[in-house]
């Protein structure tokens, strides 16, 4: 069977990458491996995607794919954005971060928000194939919902009555950022 390194330490974001990905391939995790995380020095999504490929590939001879996202609150200054899952680090966990930031939006009429997805693919030998996928919608005004990871519980998408936390990983799944990011990688190489 062939074989993908699913390059992150993200359990959340594992299952949605792997769910994506064919059942032809079978996928591995860097905590399988024991391999660690590299630091994450870019300045761009797109960077920390590439060093994020570039690192894993280091360590497998066979294709890695890796996910750099966030989320981009417009009255924020579009922060966290790649800083997001340092935010929630710095807090002491993701339900801490939500209130941290349903703190900062409290008088902001502004509620629109971004949830960036930038998926980068590499082959043994090759250079990374890199695409972005976005989808746009507004932080809720409270935590709500227990589905999902991260920050899914305070992300309204577009056209949407209830966060990503309340809905099923399956509907999810084929609407978000990651999903996006996922078809235009698929236009490009047409395998996966
Ligand atoms: P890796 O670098 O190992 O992939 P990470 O969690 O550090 O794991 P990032 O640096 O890309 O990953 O941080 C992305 C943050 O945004 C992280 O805190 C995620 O939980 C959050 N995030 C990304 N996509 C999300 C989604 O679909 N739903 C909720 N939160 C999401």
């Amino acid at each position: 069977m062939k074989k993908i390194l699913i390059g992150t330490h993200n359990r959340g974001k594992f299952k949605e990458i792997s769910h994506l990905i064919s059942r032809k391939y079978r996928k591995i995790s860097p905590l399988t491996l024991k391999i660690p995380s590299p630091e994450e020095t870019g300045k761009t999504f797109q960077q920390n995607a590439k060093l994020k490929v570039n690192f894993f590939s280091k360590f497998v001879n066979y294709p890695v794919i890796s996910d750099d996202s966030g989320l981009c609150i417009k009255s924020l200054h579009n922060k966290p954005g790649i800083y997001s899952a340092r935010l929630a680090k710095q807090r002491g966990g993701f339900n801490k971060g939500m209130k941290y930031i349903l703190k900062k939006m409290r008088n902001k009429k502004n509620r629109s928000a971004v949830f960036v997805c930038c998926l980068s693919y590499k082959k043994p030998k090759k250079k990374p194939i890199t695409v972005i996928g976005k989808i746009n919608g507004k932080i809720s005004n409270q935590i709500i919902g227990t589905k999902g990871f991260g920050y899914d519980p305070i992300f309204l998408p577009k056209n949407s009555n209830i966060t990503f936390g309340q809905m099923s990983k399956s509907k999810k799944m084929l609407i978000d950022h990651r999903f996006i990011a996922f078809k235009k990688l698929k236009k490009k190489i047409k395998i996966l």
